[in-house]
């Protein structure tokens, strides 16, 4: 199999989606970018429902026509037909240290993203964006906001422990990148993250400073040769956001 022809779906606002791509540049894989506009609908399109049913982003198609959505499946896939190519520590052979990776990315899906995704596309994406201010649920963003909060403490409380997210490894995991596109996306929101809604006048707040072990590993993990082609269009989304609204305050570290 030619592996030259690897397709990756991708939206550049998708924090599953950076995270393949920072990790297809990291390790030198070759690929070939399809881009997939969610305001445009293009995941419902019946074109790519026959590559994601899940209709969601990211997605890949590997040379052989083999179709694969969901970002840790899609991670383990390129280890395991890559392996020549992958850099052991984002995904050590160690079977300990590769289980409490497995344990953190489940964690991720279970207990973070949803909270983080929740909160980001309502207050920004929906209330900004989309300019639809009036159809955003204020209880479900606020709720989002506190099960995120508490995500963000237990992550403090994991990096006690060491430089990245799984204990002993000095270099980052496949975990480390999927949790660090994710809480890099929390950049959008503003400092009162009900500012764009409806309710801008109640106070629901947001800052990463208070987690600063967090603020710390971010540091560490912008360092990667990958994170600033992968997310240059992002940071002029952030920019634009922070100069038509400096005084409201950013969530920017
Ligand atoms: N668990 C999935 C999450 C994928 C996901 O939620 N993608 C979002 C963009 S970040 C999406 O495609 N949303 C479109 C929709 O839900 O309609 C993964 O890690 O790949």
């Amino acid at each position: 199999m030619s592996f030259d022809a690897l397709t990756l779906y991708y939206e550049p606002g998708s924090p599953p989606c950076r995270g393949v791509l920072m990790f297809l540049l990291e390790n030198g894989i070759p690929h070939k970018i399809q881009r997939i506009k969610l305001f445009e609908k293009d995941h419902l399109k019946p074109e790519y429902l026959r590559i994601n049913p899940f209709q969601k982003v990211p997605a890949i198609q590997d040379a052989d026509g083999f179709f694969l959505a969901e970002s840790h499946a899609i991670l383990k896939y390129l280890i395991r037909t890559r392996a020549s190519m992958v850099q052991d520590h984002w995904y050590p052979s160690d079977p300990q240290k590769r289980a409490k990776i497995d344990e953190l990315l489940d964690w991720h899906h279970s207990s973070f993203s949803w909270s983080s995704k929740l909160t980001v596309w309502n207050a920004v994406m929906v209330a900004k964006f989309m300019n639809q201010p009036q159809s955003v649920n204020i209880p479900v963003v606020e709720f989002a906001v506190g099960q995120m909060k508490k995500s963000l403490g237990t992550l403090e409380s994991i990096l006690d422990k060491g430089p990245f997210m799984i204990k002993g490894m000095e270099q980052p995991s496949i975990a480390d990148l999927s949790l660090f596109v994710e809480i890099e996306s929390l950049r959008l929101l503003p400092s009162n993250v009900l500012y764009y809604t409806q309710a801008k006048d109640r106070t629901c707040s947001f800052s990463l400073t208070e987690y600063p072990q967090l603020c710390q590993w971010l540091d560490r993990m912008r360092t990667l040769k990958s994170y600033s082609p992968v997310h240059q269009s992002f940071q002029k989304v952030v920019s634009m956001l922070q100069s038509s609204q400096l005084k409201n305050g950013y969530a920017k570290i």
